[in-house]
C-alpha cells in the first residue's frame, strides 16, 4: 500500500553531525519513533498525517552516530492502535530498545504479555487535539488499571494550557507517569510564571510523575536552531528544562524524538541537538542521571 505523505513534511537530516558531547556509556534515548514502512506496517486509517517511513534500520544507525546504546521507541498517532512496526523495531534490537505502546480498551491479556515479552513497558495517552480524537477519561483510567499489574507506566502528552483540566485525572493514575516534553510550555513565558509552576508543583507533588525534557526544537521560539555547527542552541528553552534536570534529577529523561513529526519551520541536525544536552545538564552526575541511570531504572529493571 502507497500513502501520501502529508504536504509540508519536512524530511529528516539527511547527515547528523557526529556530536562534540560525548554521552556516558550506556546512554539511552528515550524518545524516538520508527514510521511504517508503510507497505510492511501501513498507518492507521485514523490518523491526523502520513508521515515519511522512518525505519528501525535508519533508526539504529542514528543511535550508532550519535553514542548511544539504546532506545526507547514511542508508539505514535500515526499508527494508531496498531503497535505492530513498534514491536518489530522492539524484536529487531537484541535487547537494545524498549517501547510504549497504544493500546485500547478491548486489548486482551495475551496481547499485552506478548508486547511485554517484546520490550514494551508503557502506554501512551495522548491529548493533544491536533494528533488524536477525544477518549473517555473511564477509557483511559480502565487502560491504566489493565497495565499497571504488568509494572508499566502510563506517558502523557499534552499542552501546557490543558494541565489544569487534566490535573485531577494525572494526579490519580496509578502508575509511574512520564510526562511528553515538559507538557508542552509557552517559552515565551517566564520559567517561574504560573504556567511553567503549576507544572513543577504537579512533579513535586507526586513522585510517580517523571518528565522528558525533549523537544526544544518544538518548543524554541527564538531558537537558534540546532543547524549550521550551532552548539548551544534553543536558549530560549534552556531555563525551563534546566530547571526541571535540576530540582527532579531523578525523574527526568532525554530523547531525540526523531524523526521529528509534524515539525514546520526546521529540520534539526540530531548530532547538535545532542550539543544541547550540557546546556541543560551541566554536570557529568546530572547527565548520567539523565541518560543511564534513569531511563534503565524505568525501563530495563
Ligand atoms: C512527538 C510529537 C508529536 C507527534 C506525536 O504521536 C505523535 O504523532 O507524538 C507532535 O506532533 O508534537 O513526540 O513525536
Amino acid at each position: 500500500m502507497s500513502f501520501q505523505v502529508t504536504p509540508g513534511w519536512l524530511s529528516v537530516h539527511p547527515n547528523p553531525s557526529v556530536p562534540i558531547f560525548k554521552v556516558p556509556p550506556g546512554s539511552v534515548d528515550a524518545h524516538c519513533h520508527v514510521f511504517g514502512p508503510g507497505d510492511v506496517f501501513p498507518y492507521a486509517p485514523e490518523r491526523k498525517y502520513t508521515p515519511e517511513d522512518a525505519s528501525k534500520h535508519q533508526l539504529f544507525a542514528l543511535r550508532d552516530r550519535l553514542g548511544f546504546d539504546k532506545n526507547v521507541i514511542v508508539q505514535a498517532t500515526c499508527h494508531g492502535t496498531d503497535n505492530r512496526a513498534l514491536v518489530d523495531a522492539l524484536r529487531a534490537s537484541n535487547g537494545r530498545a524498549r517501547g510504549v505502546a497504544t493500546v485500547d480498551r478491548s486489548v486482551t491479556d495475551a496481547e499485552l504479555r506478548e508486547m511485554h515479552s517484546a520490550g514494551v513497558r508503557g502506554t501512551r495517552f495522548n491529548f493533544v487535539k491536533r494528533l488524536v480524537d477525544f477518549t473517555p477519561r473511564d477509557v483511559l483510567d480502565d487502560i491504566a488499571h489493565r497495565i499497571a499489574p504488568l509494572g508499566w507506566h502510563v506517558v502523557i502528552y499534552f499542552e501546557a494550557a490543558d494541565l489544569p483540566e487534566l490535573w485531577d485525572f494525572f494526579t490519580a493514575l496509578p502508575t509511574d507517569v512520564v510526562v511528553d516534553h515538559m507538557g508542552r510550555p509557552d517559552v515565551t513565558r517566564p520559567v517561574d510564571g504560573s504556567e511553567f509552576e503549576l507544572f513543577v508543583r504537579m512533579l513535586r507533588e507526586h513522585d510517580n510523575i517523571w518528565s522528558k525534557v525533549s523537544c526544544p526544537e518544538r518548543l524554541s521560539v527564538t531558537g537558534p536552531p540546532a543547524l549550521n555547527g550551532e552548539r548551544h542552541p534553543y536558549r530560549d528553552v534552556v531555563p525551563f528544562a534546566k530547571r526541571l534536570v535540576e530540582t527532579f534529577p531523578d525523574r527526568v529523561l532525554w530523547g531525540t524524538d526523531w524523526p521529528h513529526p509534524n515539525l514546520k519551520n526546521h529540520m534539526p541536525d540530531d548530532g547538535l541537538l545532542v550539543d544541547y544536552i550540557p546546556q541543560i545538564a551541566t554536570t557529568p552526575e546530572l547527565q548520567h542521571k539523565l541518560l543511564v541511570d534513569n531511563p534503565m531504572r524505568l525501563y530495563w529493571r
